[in-house]
């Protein structure tokens, strides 16, 4: 892998911080390229009270030296505002005294019970800290960098809600990729569609009021891709394979799809895939059944991406569970969450798009710098 990266950090412990190794040098990087995608993560209706505890303010710590990456990694921090009302029970220093807010009850479907047998914790705060979607701002600070790699590129990643809590939005995109964000970030849902938007709204409020939460479905597209990115040549060169594991490895992901997916199964093939015509001299598509992806290459054709997300673990008005001090029937524990978070999530989605493109283009087009790389990238699209 070309582009690879690593964050740390638990959800109230100190900060976040993230390394990206393989960016070429010279690309043009602010800690504004990052705010920007980090205020959008913030955003959607159903999330809790954190998000306005935390400024997600990121730190650029090396890497980048006057606007500009130096080929070397890039690190950034987040820190975490919450940590001080946090530091006596998140501290790194050794203490004698029993934690506060230890956590006995697992919540079901969170990674809380599988985590503390795994690990052989007593206190189950212990997996839940860094199994929290917490960790999620700084992929996204790192998917900004390779958002604005891409940028530079010419390729645009966005997305959109098309589901949430069952109510789905229908309508078939009618916004080019490259204005899709702009129409959706200012919407509650991040959805296309006002009316879909506000079922979805009611959805969650209906949700959060009842003690509940809802997932739901995202799609994230990238247009202006150059064809050829990936191989059939090798499994995991394959770039559905890199794109389905990114998505996956979101927390509350439990289905990917990519063009048609689940729905092509049924579909006899004659509708399933993309008929050619010559277009001004070229081979064209009919259409763009494949989502982009043929034989493990981008066509050039807009990227689809969907990803299903699962509701929320953590219910305020909990499920059956286990104290598992006593191991007697207890309610799952409650811990401070969000209603819902599929708006965040296609965010998230985005950003981990960026990562998975971004590698592909360096891996095809290669180099040490954008000055070495541009060119090869350019002369192929001509
Ligand atoms: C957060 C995601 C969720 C929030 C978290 C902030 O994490 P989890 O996966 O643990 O539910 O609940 O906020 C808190 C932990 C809190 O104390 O409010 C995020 O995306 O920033």
């Amino acid at each position: 892998m070309t582009l690879r990266f690593l964050t740390a950090g638990e959800s109230h412990g100190k900060a976040l911080v993230g390394i990206l190794e393989g960016a070429p040098a010279g690309l043009a990087l602010s800690a504004e390229d990052i705010q920007r995608d980090l205020s959008r993560r913030k955003k959607g209706h159903g999330r809790g009270n954190r998000q306005k505890i935390e400024g997600d303010k990121v730190e650029i710590l090396s890497g980048v030296r006057r606007g500009r990456t130096l080929g070397s990694p890039i690190a950034l921090l987040v820190p975490n505002q919450d940590f001080k009302n946090w530091e006596g029970i998140m501290g790194a220093e050794p203490s004698d005294a029993a934690p506060a807010r230890r956590v006995d009850i697992p919540r079901p479907g969170h990674a809380d019970l599988v985590g503390r047998l795994k690990y052989g914790f007593e206190d189950m705060r212990d997996v839940l800290e860094r199994a929290s979607a917490r960790e999620t701002a700084m992929r996204v600070a790192l998917g900004a960098v390779a958002r604005t790699f891409l940028s530079a590129c010419g390729v645009a990643v966005a997305s959109r809600v098309t589901a949430i809590g069952g109510e789905v939005d229908e309508a078939p995109l009618s916004v080019p990729v490259r204005e899709l964000n702009e129409r959706v970030d200012a919407d509650p849902a991040r959805c296309a569609n006002p009316e879909a938007s506000a079922r979805m709204v009611a959805r969650v409020d209906a949700a959060k009021s009842a003690g509940d939460t809802v997932g739901g479905v995202f799609e994230v597209l990238a247009d202006g891709l150059p064809p050829g990115l990936g191989s059939y040549a090798q499994w995991d060169r394959r770039l559905e394979a890199p794109l389905a594991a990114a998505m996956m490895s979101l927390n509350a992901i439990k289905g990917v799809e990519i063009g048609g997916g689940f729905s092509s199964a049924a579909a006899p093939g004659s509708r399933a895939h993309d008929a050619y015509e010559v277009r001004g001299g070229r081979v064209g598509y009919r259409s763009n059944r494949s989502g982009g992806i043929d034989g493990g290459m981008s066509t050039g054709q807009t990227l689809v991406v969907r990803a299903a997300m699962k509701p929320i673990a953590t219910l305020m008005k909990p499920l059956d569970s286990v104290d598992l001090r006593s191991m007697t029937p207890a309610k799952a524990h409650v811990e401070r969450s969000d209603a819902c978070a599929v708006p965040a999530a296609a965010v998230i989605g985005e950003s981990l798009v960026c990562l998975v493109l971004a590698n592909a283009v360096l891996e095809k087009f290669g180099g040490d710098s954008m000055g070495e790389m541009l060119p090869r990238l350019r002369a192929w699209g001509a």
